[in-house]
C-alpha cells in the first residue's frame, strides 16, 4: 500500500510538482517534521525559523498572530525557506463562502497566496470553498501552491468526524490539481472503495508531542511513532519543540523519532 512506499518512490509517481518537492525535501534532509511556529513577533518567528530550519521539512505559520506583521515578516520567511530548504504552510483554516475566501487568500493584508506554498481549508461551507481556492491556484499559474483539507481536528469534542471526514475525502478527489491531501490524525483514503490505484494524498498530522498528552484547552496529543504507524506522512509539532528549554535539541529528537518511525513503516 501507499504507506509502505518511501517518499522518494512516491515523489516519482506523484503528479503534483509541489508534492514532489515536499517529498524530495524530506528525503534530502531526512525529516518529516513540520514546525508549528506559533510565535507572536517577527523577530521571534524568524529567529526560530533560522535556528530550526535545517531540521524541518515545512514551517507552519499563523501569520495573523504576528503583532508586527509586515513585508519584513514575509521576506524573512521566504529567504529562510530558500536558505534552509523548507516549505511554508499558512494554517489559515479558510472556512467562508468561495467569493470571500478568494479575497482572503489572494490579496488582503496578509497576501497569503504570494508566499505560502500550502494552505488549509475546512469544508464546513461545502465544496464551493475548495472550488474557489482551486480556481485561484489554477488561474495564478504558479505551480507550487496547494491545499490541505481539514478532515479532522485534534481538539477534544471535535465535530469533524465520521460523515464529515468521509466528505472531505470525496471533495479532495474532485480537485487533484490543487488538493494535496489532509490535515488528519491518521491516513483516511486508501481503504475507501473509490480510491484509484494511483491516488496518493499526503497526510499532515497535528497534535504531535513526545512528552505531553494534552493541554488545558482541549488539545490532545499522540507521539510521532503512533502518528506514523497510523499512516501520517508529516508530523506537525509546536510547543513540544519551540517551547522546550532547548528547541534545537528538541527538534532533533522529534526529527529522529519521526524518521525512525517512517523507516520502520516502509520496511514492514
Ligand atoms: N492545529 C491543531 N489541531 C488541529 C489543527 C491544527 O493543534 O486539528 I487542523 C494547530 C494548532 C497549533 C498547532 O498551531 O497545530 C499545534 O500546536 P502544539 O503542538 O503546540 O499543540
Amino acid at each position: 500500500s501507499r504507506s509502505s512506499l518511501s517518499y522518494a518512490q512516491r515523489a516519482e509517481e506523484h503528479r503534483s510538482p509541489l508534492v514532489k518537492k515536499l517529498f524530495a525535501i524530506a528525503e534530502r534532509k531526512k525529516t518529516n517534521i513540520v514546525l508549528s511556529a506559533d510565535l507572536t513577533t517577527t523577530n521571534e518567528l524568524l529567529d526560530i525559523a533560522d535556528r530550526l530550519g535545517p531540521y524541518i521539512a515545512v514551517l507552519k505559520t499563523h501569520i495573523d498572530i504576528v503583532s508586527d506583521f509586515g513585508t519584513s515578516t514575509i521576506d524573512g520567511l521566504t529567504q529562510l525557506a530558500q536558505r534552509h530548504d523548507f516549505l511554508l504552510f499558512e494554517d489559515r483554516k479558510f472556512i467562508d463562502i468561495g467569493n470571500t475566501v478568494q479575497k482572503q487568500y489572494k490579496g488582503g493584508a496578509l497576501r497569503i497566496h504570494d508566499w505560502a506554498h500550502i494552505i488549509n481549508a475546512s469544508i464546513l461551507a461545502g465544496e464551493g470553498i475548495i472550488q474557489a481556492l482551486d480556481q485561484t491556484i489554477c488561474d495564478a499559474g504558479v505551480s507550487e501552491r496547494g491545499i490541505l483539507i481539514l478532515a479532522e481536528m485534534t481538539s477534544k469534542g471535535s465535530l469533524a468526524v465520521g460523515e464529515y471526514t468521509r466528505a472531505s475525502v470525496e471533495i479532495a478527489r474532485k480537485y487533484p490539481q490543487s488538493v494535496l491531501g489532509f490535515v488528519s490524525t491518521k491516513e483516511l483514503s486508501s481503504h475507501s472503495p473509490a480510491a484509484s490505484p494511483n491516488e496518493d494524498f499526503v497526510v499532515f498530522t497535528t497534535g504531535v508531542n513526545l512528552s505531553s498528552k494534552g493541554d488545558a484547552l482541549g488539545q490532545q496529543y499522540q507521539t510521532p511513532t503512533m502518528a506514523m504507524a497510523g499512516g501520517s506522512d508529516f508530523l506537525i509539532a509546536g510547543r513540544g519543540i519551540y517551547a522546550a528549554a532547548d528547541p534545537v535539541t528538541a527538534v532533533k529528537e522529534y526529527q529522529k523519532a519521526g524518521w525512525d518511525a517512517y523507516q520502520q513503516r516502509i520496511r514492514s
